[in-house]
């Protein structure tokens, strides 16, 4: 096979068939009604049903109060779809025509010029129908009809002998394991319900002459420094009846780099034509996750070439890259951790779950905002957590571009499916489908089988419910599922990436000596209610999952509640409030750490406080705990609609206290104050690749009212890639009991240069416990079009301090810090919305004045 490559040294000039591969856009001028109806609206695709009713203002802002009630009608209604193109003569002489829906929801009979042309039962796949034969020049008729998720399959659970258990499904009839449709429209514990219909993805139509690139799939059998081999697999379909000489011509290049190629001279078949390029880079510009260097891609091209014209081509941004997961026993137990080009990574982020309940509304700016908060934040890592979707493609670009890694789920959560034929004939579509989607993208780091779908089985009670025969019938679908059928098909179309059956893989928080075997969802801390301290020690080796809820603040509040709703007991603030114990819960925490506000807007704010406090704890004590812990991916990055949640981001992509905490925990350096058995502990914690040597260590012991009580400086390295204990202060040496409660620790990591590089604050005492004295912030602003800057200063220590502006979505250099006696703190508020004229109030508070 090697001798039919060659290498070229220049570059081929190869040009375009006379007539090249056009696409038409099929998403325009769509008309919608409900079934038998004939009451026609424009309807935007891609879109849903339910989008374009609130849209229009038949269903009213489902957001807003108790609405999600009056808006659930719509899932028991059949929907139709109709929507008329032209084409000319000239269009009609292409050889092949292919109809391209990317994706519908869910269930769907497509009709085109008097023909049905396919049955859709699941929302994760594309349809794709050569439909040279059926298009006429001038007008032509598609029509999509949507059924009802809930209607359609009704007699497969009236069928049934049994209701699954679902938890999340927000209706008695628990229909959402019967249809493959993302899970969190039928209802979750952030999440209103929104069981929608539609054409979610776009439509179009290829016109192209004899061949077309079905797939495109860079392998990367071995990544080093020295040398990426390469396999390029492409999937050539022709439409010519006869044998035909091409070639297979493959580019390659890094941005304002000079091409390489590599080719093939092939004989295409009528049909599918599969062909395997082999090459070879030497010295390969590697992608590297965020915080280690940058993620490299290089332009691969792959073309079909005939008489020296092009006729196809596909292209992929690929980065080189050799990710492991190390899931191997050890002396404590079982590691789990990612180790890329050749080097442990700490895995620092979050799960993500779908951004919008209309999820047709995440568009580019949309993608644009959430990694802007993710590389803000310090993340290396993002979970697409299995409740939701396949993310778009613009989700996975960024991701390559920015060099965070993606843990991505199969789309299976918190419950036993059904396991028949049928079933899982269409899972295993699309899982193929969606592995080659999405494999070629250098962030996707791993494919997980699904989300605690087993830790549901194992732990929920289910046995209390249910007989011996479905119990076994339950953990008979599991192994077929996620340990035969999905793993058999990565091995198939993405050898190279590791397969986890399912998120946790044993481990569970109620068994603490588990712990210690790979990941885990520790939810001790909130389900469990017990205290933020148990993350000190009941650590695990890699943290997928544990998290804590907060109202989000009132400028989202007020988004959908009124003044009169202002009570955490009211019907508005309940019907967003998805956690059955959630508001309790909260309330409970905060009457073990702070002194509970009796007023709303307070409690709103002390619960954010609370949240960002709380996690950093977590995070901090993972982090810390590196080697033996690898990771920790917070539940949960984001929102789907204005609602209370484990959230560190809200639906207007306000930063919640949590997300500022994460962005310090998560610094490339960091420090760590850690109090055990009288002793401080102060603690480095890198993911630098190399050793920052020679610094000062400054801790200062900070007297509320701004007495320096007490200062200590040491020589400290911050190792590379590593957390290490640099310093050690026994308390009874260092502060009084009195002190104890009246200061704070102010430890800085200070370079040759004099700059502070980390810092970090501890208190002794959660704040019910702490001397907390009043004080006032006086505040200046400085006030310019787009940006305003507010100078903050107080006589007395101010406890997480928070700048309020009610703009949405306004971003903020910093907010929730720790003001200091005597510090200036400058913060910079921009958006688009401020104006210099306007002068928008700022309010500022913390936390003494709720008390
Ligand atoms: O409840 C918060 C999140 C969920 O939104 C999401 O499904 O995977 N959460 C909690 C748990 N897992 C997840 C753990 N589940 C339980 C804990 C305790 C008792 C029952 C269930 C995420």
């Amino acid at each position: 096979m090697k001798k039919l490559l060659t290498l070229l040294s220049f570059i081929p000039i190869l040009l375009w068939a006379s007539n090249p591969p056009t696409t038409i856009d099929l998403n325009n001028e769509w008309q919608f009604s409900q079934t038998n109806k004939d009451e026609w609206h424009s309807a935007t695709v891609p879109g849903s049903v339910q989008h374009d009713l609130i849209r229009l203002e038949i269903l009213p802002n489902p957001y807003f109060g108790t609405n999600e009630d009056s808006v659930q009608w719509v899932e028991d209604e059949n929907w139709d779809f109709k929507k008329s193109f032209q084409l000319t003569n000239e269009q009609l002489k292409y050889d092949g025509a292919l109809l391209t829906f990317e994706g519908l929801d869910t269930h769907a009979d497509v009709f085109l010029n008097g023909s049905k042309l396919f049955h859709s039962e699941n929302m994760f796949v594309n349809h794709q129908t050569s439909v040279k034969h059926l298009l006429r020049e001038g007008d032509n008729y598609l029509y999509v009809r949507f059924y009802s998720p809930i209607q359609h399959l009704m007699p497969t659970r009236l069928t049934n002998d049994f209701e699954y258990p679902a938890g999340n499904d927000a209706r008695d009839e628990k229909m959402s394991v019967y249809s493959r449709k993302a899970p969190y429209h039928y209802g979750w514990d952030w999440g209103m319900r929104l069981v929608q219909m539609g054409i979610w993805r776009p439509v179009h139509l290829t016109l192209y002459n004899k061949s077309r690139i079905d797939d495109f799939f860079v392998q990367q059998e071995s990544v080093s420094d020295e040398i990426a081999k390469l396999t390029n697999y492409i999937e050539v379909y022709s439409l010519a009846n006869n044998a035909t000489s091409a070639k297979i011509v493959v580019s390659y290049a890094l941005p304002n780099q000079e091409k390489q190629t590599e080719e093939k001279t092939i004989t295409l078949t009528k049909g599918v034509n599969k062909i395997a390029v082999p090459l070879e880079i030497a010295n390969p510009q590697l992608w590297m996750p965020n915080g280690w260097g940058e993620p490299h891609l290089y332009n691969f091209t792959a073309q079909v070439v005939v008489n020296d014209e092009i006729i196809a081509e596909k292209s992929h941004k690929i980065g080189l890259r050799n990710i492991r997961v190390v899931a191997k026993p050890d002396e404590q137990g079982q590691s789990f951790y990612f180790e890329v080009n050749g080097k442990p990574l700490f895995a620092k982020g979050a799960n993500y779950i779908p951004g919008e309940i209309m999820n047709t509304l995440q568009d580019d700016g949309y993608y644009e905002r959430l990694f802007d908060n993710v590389v803000a934040a310090n993340m290396n890592m993002i979970r697409v957590w299995g409740g939701g979707f396949y993310e778009n493609k613009k989700f996975y670009d960024l991701a390559d571009e920015l060099g965070i890694l993606v843990w991505q789920d199969f789309m299976f959560a918190c419950t036993p499916h059904p396991h028949d034929d049928a079933f899982l004939e269409n899972v295993a579509h699309e899982a193929r489908y969606n592995i080659k989607r999405l494999r070629n993208h250098p962030s996707v780091a791993i494919w997980c089988g699904n989300n605690e779908v087993l830790e549901s089985i194992k732990y929920w009670g289910y046995d209390k419910v249910y007989s011996k025969e479905i119990m076994d019938g339950f953990r008979e679908g599991y192994d077929k599922t996620f340990r035969e059928l999905l793993p058999g098909i990565v091995m198939e179309l993405d050898p190279e990436k590791f397969y986890l059956h399912g998120s946790p893989d044993t481990a569970n928080w109620g068994r603490i000596p588990s712990l210690s075997y790979g990941d885990a969802h520790y939810w001790g801390v909130w389900h469990g209610r017990q205290p933020f301290e148990v993350l000190d020690k009941n650590v695990p080796r890699f943290m997928s999952e544990f998290g804590f809820q907060s109202f989000p603040e009132m400028k989202t509040i007020r988004t959908f509640a009124t003044e009169k709703d202002f009570d955490i007991e009211s019907e508005v603030m309940k019907s967003h409030q998805k956690s059955a114990i959630g508001n309790e819960a909260i309330k409970e925490y905060m009457d073990m750490y702070y002194n509970t506000p009796s007023n709303f807007e307070d409690f709103v704010y002390v619960g954010l406080v609370m949240q960002g406090q709380g996690m950093k704890h977590g995070l901090e004590a993972h982090r810390r705990n590196r080697p033996f812990c690898m990771g920790t991916l917070y539940w949960q990055l984001n929102d789907s609609w204005p609602v209370v949640s484990w959230s560190g981001v809200d639906y207007y992509n306000n930063w919640k206290a949590m997300h500022y905490k994460a962005r310090d925990v998560f610094a490339p350096i960091a420090l760590n104050v850690y109090q055990e058995d009288g002793v401080l502990d102060i603690y480095t914690m890198s993911d630098n690749l190399t050793d920052e040597n020679n610094l000062t260590l400054k801790v200062s012991l900070i007297d509320f009212k701004g007495e320096l009580i007490k200062q200590i400086e040491q020589k400290v390295d911050a190792k590379a890639n590593a957390s290490v204990k640099v310093h050690s202060i026994a308390v009874a040496d260092f502060a009084t009991t009195t002190q104890q409660e009246n200061s704070v620790v102010n430890v800085q990591l200070i370079d040759s240069n004099g700059e502070a590089i980390a810092t970090s604050k501890y208190f002794f005492y959660w704040p019910n416990k702490l001397n907390l004295p009043k004080t006032k912030i006086d505040k200046s602003i400085s006030y310019q079009d787009g940006k305003y800057t507010v100078t903050l200063e107080s006589k007395y220590l101010a406890k997480d301090v928070f700048v309020e502006i009610p703009i949405q979505g306004a971003m903020y250099n910093d907010n929730f810090f720790d003001l200091l006696p005597g510090e200036k703190k400058v913060i910079t508020i921009t958006s688009p919305e401020l104006t210099e004229e306007g002068k928008t109030a700022i309010t500022v508070k913390h936390l003494r004045e709720t008390y």
